[in-house]
């Protein structure tokens, strides 16, 4: 294949270009959330993330990068977040990059949970194994942008199945995490 790039607005925190945009909205990841009962035909539609993607190969040796927003919002108090997965090909890495905005980190490995604080300039390193959802904490978009194997793949059930052990709210003056 050929070189190639895309240019980077830092202060939109957006790819000037891109070749994907998926949006998912509440409807699409509703399972994520603990209280789903009662939610508006409105709350249903609104977009909670999206992502901008570039597309690479999902080949051994590629390297995917995309940017994702998450717009602020909460369900029922539980802050917008992204639907979290395990890497389809276990031993794939990931390195998430804050751009703008409050956000936090959450990886999961069975008992074991993480969260680092994702602000702009921010670079955590995701290791092989653990599961990864990011969140909105702030009341503007969050913004980061994400590498990963060309062939680490999606495994969004086993995380689904398995639950997550924290679950993140939003308070007047920021977040609360409650064991679930
Ligand atoms: C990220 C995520 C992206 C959206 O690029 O795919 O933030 O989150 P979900 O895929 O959990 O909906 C990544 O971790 N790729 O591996
Ligand atoms: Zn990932």
């Amino acid at each position: 294949m050929e070189p190639f790039f895309n240019k980077l607005d830092l202060d939109k925190a957006r790819w000037e270009s891109y070749d994907r945009l998926e949006e998912r909205r509440v409807k699409d990841i509703r399972d994520c959330f603990k209280e789903t009962a009662n939610l508006s035909e409105q709350q249903l539609e609104t977009v909670a993330y999206q992502v901008y993607q570039i597309d690479v190969k999902p080949e051994p040796g590629a390297i995917q990068h995309s940017i994702t927003v998450i717009k602020p919002g909460n369900v029922n108090g539980e802050c917008h977040m992204t639907k979290g997965h395990y890497h389809a090909n276990d031993q794939s890495a990931e390195i998430y990059m804050g751009l703008k905005g409050d956000g936090l980190l959450l990886m999961q490995k069975g008992e074991e949970v993480r969260l680092v604080e994702m602000k702009r300039g921010v670079v955590a390193y995701i290791p092989p194994e653990w599961a990864h959802r990011t969140i909105n904490v702030g009341d503007d978009e969050f913004v980061f942008m994400s590498y990963f194997p060309g062939d680490a793949g999606y495994d969004y059930q086993s995380f689904l199945d398995e639950g997550v052990r924290t679950r993140i709210y939003k308070t007047d003056t920021g977040y609360e995490k409650v064991s679930d």
